[in-house]
């Protein structure tokens, strides 16, 4: 199948910016081993329970040889703490030790590069209890920093290219603040803040640790919407709301604080954490979706005009990824390495022939492209396949692979799956 004809409208092939996939564990694996906060939150509260997620676990050489068809030569997965100490502390699991072995030598195999993220939110229970408070708790910044020296001492030579934390955003947001709708529901507002404070610690000593004493690339993945200003007058409002977002775990690693609108409800830095922080990585992983307006009365508004997805917060709005990028050129001055760890959608239905999904690929890429920066090394569409998408179950898909549930997990490459093939090979020629 040939697809050309989408492709007249896209220039910008001629990017060096590379195409790959992301996934998480928890949201694909499957045939998981002992209980995390998300096994514990979607029991409690009556959500769909996770299951056996796309049973990568048995399939991921089907999944691998279907990216590695599509040209994708990089490849964003996360490692689940709680495969690799199900029960208890330190309590090493050798089966869970040997599938991520089997995993990466897959995908080195087939000349796939590994970008491996150590948290993507499946905090064993065991963290998350009376004793230790998950987030909140100041021992978790070396619980993490423990299981993360045992992953780099055992995959070291297969991982180039590390994560530490996926969106602490939405963790503090969702799981401990303001939004309060994700594991492990704690929320209040100094809960907020604690959260995001000891996984930026977190990310510090990781980080830091990493690049003194391995040869490899490692980086905080930071999500961000990007908050379109409705009038001229708007614009503070906006760059507001960019500190109050990006900028509450971007500034921290790139300047050692918090921006000055966070100052009230945050705790400062010591000397030695600012150190930390400060070189705690060699690039930026940036997870963007979607786009808002926001007005003179900082009101959040959308317009009628942008293609809705499935999922009630996410938007078709291609413009913003450019302008978001923009931002973080001209605003940060920055040109460390960027990789856009996730951008994808659910359309609201999802067929095999996904146009809307086709569209928002198309237009985004073009968009991100158009801006010629250099340090934008590689794009990861979210997600390789249909997967586990946290409180919406099994009923937002996002994936450019369709996984039949009912019918013995098969896979089937989604138009959008094509779409990619065809642009990797054009720009690849
Ligand atoms: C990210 N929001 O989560 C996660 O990294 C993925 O695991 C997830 O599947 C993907 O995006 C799609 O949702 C988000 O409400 C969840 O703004 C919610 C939001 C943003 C990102």
């Amino acid at each position: 199948m040939k697809y050309f004809a989408l492709l007249f409208a896209l220039p910008s092939v001629v990017s060096s910016m590379f195409i790959g996939a992301a996934t998480s564990s928890l949201q694909i694996e499957g045939h998981n081993k002992g209980i995390t906060i998300w096994d514990e939150f979607v029991y409690d509260y009556h959500y769909h329970p996770v299951c056996n997620a796309s049973n990568h676990f048995l399939q991921y050489d089907e999944d691998f040889e279907l990216l590695r068809e599509m040209g994708s030569k990089e490849y964003r997965f996360s490692i689940s703490w709680s495969r690799i100490m199900p029960f208890r502390w330190m309590e090493i699991d050798q089966e869970g030790i040997q599938f991520y072995h089997n995993l990466l030598d897959n995908l080195l195999a087939k000349n796939i590069t590994p970008f491996v993220t150590l948290y993507h939110w499946e905090l064993p229970h065991y963290l998350n209890t009376p004793e230790i408070n998950g987030w909140l708790d100041k021992k978790i910044v070396d619980y993490f920093f423990e299981y993360s020296l045992l992953m780099f001492e055992e995959y070291g030579d297969k991982v180039k290219y590390w994560m530490t934390i996926n969106e602490p955003l939405t963790t503090s947001l969702q799981g401990y603040g303001e939004t309060c709708s994700f594991a492990p529901l704690k929320c209040s507002r100094e809960n907020q803040f604690l959260s995001a404070h000891y996984q930026l610690l977190a990310h510090a000593k990781v980080g830091h640790y990493y690049l003194n004493h391995h040869d490899g690339e490692i980086g905080l993945v930071i999500n961000s919407n990007w908050f379109e200003p409705k009038t001229k007058s708007a614009i503070p409002n906006s760059v507001e709301m960019m500190d109050k977002t990006l900028g509450w775990f971007l500034n921290p690693i790139l300047f050692g604080s918090y921006p000055s609108i966070l100052l009230d409800d945050t705790i400062p830095f010591t000397e030695q954490e600012k150190i930390q922080l400060l070189n705690s990585y060699s690039f930026l992983g940036i997870n963007h979706y979607t786009s808002y307006y926001i007005d003179d009365e900082n009101n959040i508004s959308t317009d009628a005009n942008w293609l809705q997805s499935k999922a009630n917060w996410l938007y078709v709005t291609p413009f913003g990824a450019r302008k978001l990028f923009q931002y973080i050129h001209d605003y940060y001055t920055t040109t460390i390495p960027i990789y856009i760890t996730e951008c994808g959608m659910p359309q609201v239905k999802d067929p095999i022939l996904d146009l809307d999904r086709v569209h928002y690929l198309s237009s985004y890429l073009y968009e991100i492209t158009s801006l010629s920066y250099d340090n934008i090394k590689g794009f990861f569409v979210w997600s390789l396949l249909d997967n586990f998408e946290w409180t919406q179950g099994y009923n937002e898909s996002f994936g450019i692979i369709h996984v039949d549930y009912e019918n013995d997990y098969e896979r089937i490459p989604k138009l959008s799956y094509y779409f990619l093939k065809d642009y990797i090979q054009l720009k690849d020629a």
